[in-house]
């Protein structure tokens, strides 16, 4: 798809003006490509430069993160915070430990972010951070020395009302633990709200370990019942292992699907009789192992090195590993194995080419922002539970993740038709994000 003629200068400025930063050029473009009837419907958006503005972040933050390892080596990382956009509430979005963090990856990450925060219809605004810190093979006092040296510089930046980083890719529940800590001695505050994804014991929410994946599968279902279907029953794969990979998993079969692969980056693991879901569990949050240990106690299943899950036959695909895992030749594979739906748990998994080929084919296709936004929702949630001095139990906070999520789910859809393009989830997630956004940005002014 083409970016719409009074967007292609927008977009050619961000071009210029982020010079390397692939990743935050395709996430700007995609958005571009969605909203140029929005834009063309609302004339006053254009007079305020909304779209500019943006695509503009409010405020971006680089740092030093010196720290000790083991053995008494200094390490020195780069680390970073965009606050992309508070038109809506606070800057809210997680914290990436990864070495392929780069600046263009969180600004990436930040500008997806505010258009999924906009999309669950609570009041956050967006924001991203991490840093090229390798969490892989490092101690668990060497993560803490880290994460402590970290919240020694972000402390300053963020708070309950201004900032509220969580998890992503390479920090859970362990590093938003000592991170909280630490900012807690700095500031003499017990401010809970200051983070989310906390543990239970400290002010966490209920169902926010499981939130994202939980929501992942359930958006899956919600597409599948708008086309008459649902997941029971269907044959499911899943990329990664991680946080977002084993949530969906397990809500997937809840919902009476048939999960037979995931993976890490080292390679994939197909098992026919069903994934044992605890056992990845075991493997990832207890031992921290790689997923080829998975076949040392299941023996049936297969383990291919380097290999992804696309090839294997599956009528439902959730990718929840990273950026660009899912190309366009992937998706045409998946097609022909005949794929019916494709709900994005990791953000921005697939590529543009993939995309089109799955809107191209009728595949029920759920963006990123859209089906995984039971993520941040839940973390919004547990910013109202602090706030309030409250804890809900799990089933109603499971109930809060359904409703929302099914929100999304429709949002989208009569979004998606009001503008003529029924049934395209990228389309009507993009229009129904930026219009909330920019209607918050016309009434306060030209901020
Ligand atoms: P985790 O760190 O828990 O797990 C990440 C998984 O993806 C691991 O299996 C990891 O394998 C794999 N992976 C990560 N990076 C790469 C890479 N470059 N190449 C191949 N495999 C990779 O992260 P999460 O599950 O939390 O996050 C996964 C995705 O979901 C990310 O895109 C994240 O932004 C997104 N997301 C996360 C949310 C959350 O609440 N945590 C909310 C919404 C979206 P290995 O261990 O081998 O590196
Ligand atoms: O990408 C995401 O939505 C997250 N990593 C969760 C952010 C959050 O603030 O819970």
């Amino acid at each position: 798809m083409a970016v719409d003629e009074k967007l292609a200068s927008v977009y050619a400025d961000v071009l210029e003006r982020n010079p390397g930063e692939h990743e935050f050029h395709q996430a700007v473009r995609e958005v571009l490509e969605s909203i140029g009837p929005a834009v063309a419907k609302h004339p006053q958006y254009v007079d305020a430069k909304i779209v500019p503005r943006i695509c503009e972040p409010e405020r971006q933050i680089i740092f030093r993160v010196p720290w000790e390892d083991d053995d008494g080596n200094i390490h020195i990382n780069r680390a970073f915070r965009v606050e992309f956009n508070s038109a809506l509430g606070p800057f809210k979005g997680g914290l990436r430990f990864h070495p392929s963090v780069l600046l263009g990856t969180i600004k990436f990450l930040g500008f997806e972010q505010v258009f999924k925060n906009a999309l669950t219809g609570l009041p956050i605004g967006g924001g991203k951070g991490g840093s090229d810190f390798d969490p892989k093979g490092r101690s668990d006092r060497e993560i803490m020395r880290f994460c402590q040296s970290f919240m020694t510089e972000l402390h300053r930046h963020i708070g309950e009302y201004t900032d509220v980083p969580a998890g992503d890719t390479g920090v859970g529940t362990r590093e938003v633990g000592y991170l909280f800590g630490q900012y807690k001695r700095i500031t003499n505050r017990y401010e809970s709200g200051v983070l989310t994804g906390k543990g239970l014991i400290y002010g966490g929410a209920q169902i926010r370990t499981e939130a994202t994946g939980y929501g992942t599968a359930v958006f899956a279902n919600e597409m599948l019942l708008s086309r008459g279907s649902s997941l029971d029953g269907k044959t499911v794969t899943v990329s990664g292992s991680g946080n977002v990979a084993i949530y969906a998993m397990e809500k997937a079969r809840q919902l009476g699907a048939h999960v037979v692969a995931c993976s890490d980056s080292s390679g994939s693991i197909y098992d026919k009789d069903g994934i044992d879901i605890e056992l990845v569990k075991e493997l990832k949050e207890v031992w921290r192992a790689r997923i080829d240990q998975y076949v040392a106690t299941r023996t049936k299943a297969r383990f291919e090195p380097g290999a992804q899950v696309w090839g294997i036959p599956c009528d439902v695909a959730m990718p929840c590993a990273t950026q660009n895992e899912l190309t366009g030749k992937d998706a045409h594979r998946l097609i022909k194995n005949g794929c019916v739906a494709v709900a994005e748990g990791a953000n921005m998994p697939t590529t543009p080419e993939g995309v089109q080929a799955f809107l191209d084919a009728g595949v029920a296709f759920g963006p990123g922002k859209a089906a995984n936004a039971g993520g941040v929702a839940t973390s919004a949630l547990e910013m109202q539970q602090n706030a309030s001095r409250d804890s809900w139990s799990f089933r109603h906070s499971q109930q809060r993740l359904e409703e929302i999520m099914r929100g999304i789910h429709a949002r989208c859809l009569e979004t998606a038709d009001e503008y003529g393009m029924p049934g395209n989830y990228v389309a009507g997630a993009n229009i129904a994000a930026y219009t909330r956004v920019a209607d918050a940005m016309l009434a306060l002014g030209l901020i």
